[in-house]
Order: C-alpha cells, then sequence, then structure tokens
C-alpha cells in the first residue's frame, strides 16, 4: 500500500473562512507575532495571549471542512492508500472532514497545556490566562500551541514517517516556518518524490519535484480524484 505523508498549512483551511498567517490581510497584519507567538509573549501579556487564541477558538469552531479537507480524508478511506496528514494548523477541520490519521505538530486550539508539569487536558471555550492546572494547581495554564523557540510535537515519528514515505504533498504552506518548511529537502534527501499543492508558489517551491498552484477547494480534490 502506498505511503503518503501530506503536510498541511493555514492555506487548506482559507476557504473555510479561516484566516492564514502571511497574506496582506493575514493573522501577522494584526498582531506582533513576537507578542502572541511566544512564550515570552504569553509571559509579558497573558490576557492578551487569551484574547487572541480565545477569537481564533471561536472562529474555528464556527468554521466547516471543505473540499480539500474533505478529498483528504476520501484518499485515507479508500483502502488503496496509508495516509498521514501533517497538519501545522491548530484547528480541527481534517477531523471533522473525516481525516482519522492526523498529527498536529503545532497543537490544537482545543487543547490546554501546563507550562510548569506538561500536563495537557481539553481547553474551555474561553480560557482565562493561569487558570489553575488540574493536575498541579500551578497557576500556569496556556493554549496548547507550539510558539516560536519551542519544539513541535511527535518530530521523531513525523520524519519517520517521512523517510518510509513513497510521496510527499506539502498543501497550503508558505514555506516559511522551520522544521515544516525543511520537510521538502528531507524528504527529497530520502529519495521520496515530492509535490507541492498551494495557491502560489511557496518559498520552497523549486525543491518540489512537481507543483501544482490554484485554491485548494479546485486542486487538491483534482489530485486525489
Ligand atoms: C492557499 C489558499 C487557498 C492561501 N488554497 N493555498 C532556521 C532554521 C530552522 C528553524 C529556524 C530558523 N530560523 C528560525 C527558526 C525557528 C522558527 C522559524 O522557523 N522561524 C522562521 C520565521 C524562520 N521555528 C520555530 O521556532 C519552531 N520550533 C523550532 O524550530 O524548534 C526547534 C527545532 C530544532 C530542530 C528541529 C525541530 C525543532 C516552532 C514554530 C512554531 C510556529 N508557530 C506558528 C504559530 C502558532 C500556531 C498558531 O497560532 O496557529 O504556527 S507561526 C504560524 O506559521 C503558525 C503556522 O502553523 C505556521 C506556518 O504558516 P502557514 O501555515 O505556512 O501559513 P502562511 O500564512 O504562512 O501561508 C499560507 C499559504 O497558503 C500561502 O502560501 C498562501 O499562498 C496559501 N494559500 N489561500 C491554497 N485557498
Amino acid at each position: 500500500m502506498a505511503k503518503i505523508v501530506i503536510l498541511t498549512g493555514a492555506g487548506i483551511s482559507a476557504e473555510s473562512g479561516i484566516r492564514t498567517f502571511r497574506a496582506s490581510d493575514g493573522l501577522w497584519e494584526e498582531h506582533r507575532i513576537e507578542e502572541v507567538a511566544t512564550p515570552e509573549g504569553w509571559s509579558r501579556d497573558p490576557a492578551l495571549v487569551a484574547r487572541f487564541y480565545n477569537a481564533r477558538r471561536a472562529a474555528a469552531a464556527a468554521a466547516a471542512p471543505n473540499a480539500a479537507h474533505r478529498a483528504l480524508a476520501a484518499l485515507e478511506a479508500d483502502g488503496r492508500h496509508e495516509v498521514l496528514v501533517v497538519t501545522q494548523n491548530v484547528d480541527d477541520l481534517h477531523e471533522r472532514g473525516g481525516s482519522r490519521n492526523v498529527i498536529h505538530m503545532h497543537g490544537t486550539l482545543t487543547g490546554a497545556l501546563c507550562h510548569a508539569c506538561a500536563h495537557r487536558w481539553p481547553a474551555p471555550p474561553e480560557m482565562a490566562p493561569n487558570d489553575p492546572c488540574p493536575a498541579c494547581g500551578a497557576r500556569a495554564t496556556r493554549p496548547d500551541i507550539v510558539w516560536f523557540g519551542e519544539m513541535p510535537y511527535r518530530m521523531e515519528e513525523i520524519w519517520e514517517a517521512l523517510r518510509a514515505a513513497d510521496l510527499f504533498v506539502s498543501i497550503g504552506t508558505s514555506g516559511n516556518v522551520y522544521p515544516a518548511a525543511g520537510f521538502v529537502a528531507d524528504a527529497g534527501h530520502a529519495g521520496v518524490p515530492t509535490l507541492e499543492l498551494n495557491l502560489e508558489p511557496s518559498a520552497g517551491t523549486r525543491l518540489f519535484d512537481a507543483a501544482r498552484h490554484g485554491p485548494a477547494t479546485e486542486v487538491v480534490p483534482a489530485w486525489v480524484r
């Protein structure tokens, strides 16, 4: 059975109404990255960071999976491929679109994390900054999100899957943030064929063996078909 590793980014959820980061109307136009997406920003102003993620959690809950999420779920369900979706997205639209084998390397909006003891539990819709941890009682509760300078989740597992893959596909990511931006080179070094599906050429587009550019709801179902 062909093993396919699929990396997704904000672009796959854009047509579900979830904002991307680096577009001219993206999230980083309105927020300074270091204020809302670093552990230092959270230590400085936890209320601001909690507000940022509470709004993102509400937007994700109100959004619905689109044809691209559903196409990846259909690819996994067809029984002819072993599909692993590695997503940088913190929304749950892959799962709600029907995908089962999903790794959230940058965490999830539906999770809470204790910065003191690393205990993780489901987040309430509205998180207050520094709620007490149910495991250790420390007032160090934060969103279970991987911020700049922190180690993304399940990296060993991801690299192992990449090396063993028959195909690596990157969907809807600008290729600016590492280590995900390095997966195309990692796959290439392992002799794994690589394909980019994105609205426009990404930062690493020349590293891919092939690319198809257009909206995810068009290019992803067309590729899966
Ligand atoms: C469409 C579309 C449509 C639009 N259809 N497409 C040099 C080397 C290695 C690392 C570093 C380095 N220099 C600095 C670093 C560290 C840093 C980093 O990469 N910085 C860069 C800015 C250079 N990385 C880290 O700190 C990471 N940790 C780390 O490196 O740990 C150490 C380590 C060492 C060795 C091995 C492993 C680890 C952690 C990074 C955490 C990223 N966190 C964020 C925010 C938190 C999550 C959240 O709040 O949601 O994650 S940043 C933000 O960017 C978010 C995203 O997941 C991530 C990627 O963004 P994405 O998804 O690509 O979105 P956009 O907006 O950039 O692009 C969207 C794309 O879609 C565009 O191309 C559009 O064209 C396209 N699109 N509409 C199809 N309809």
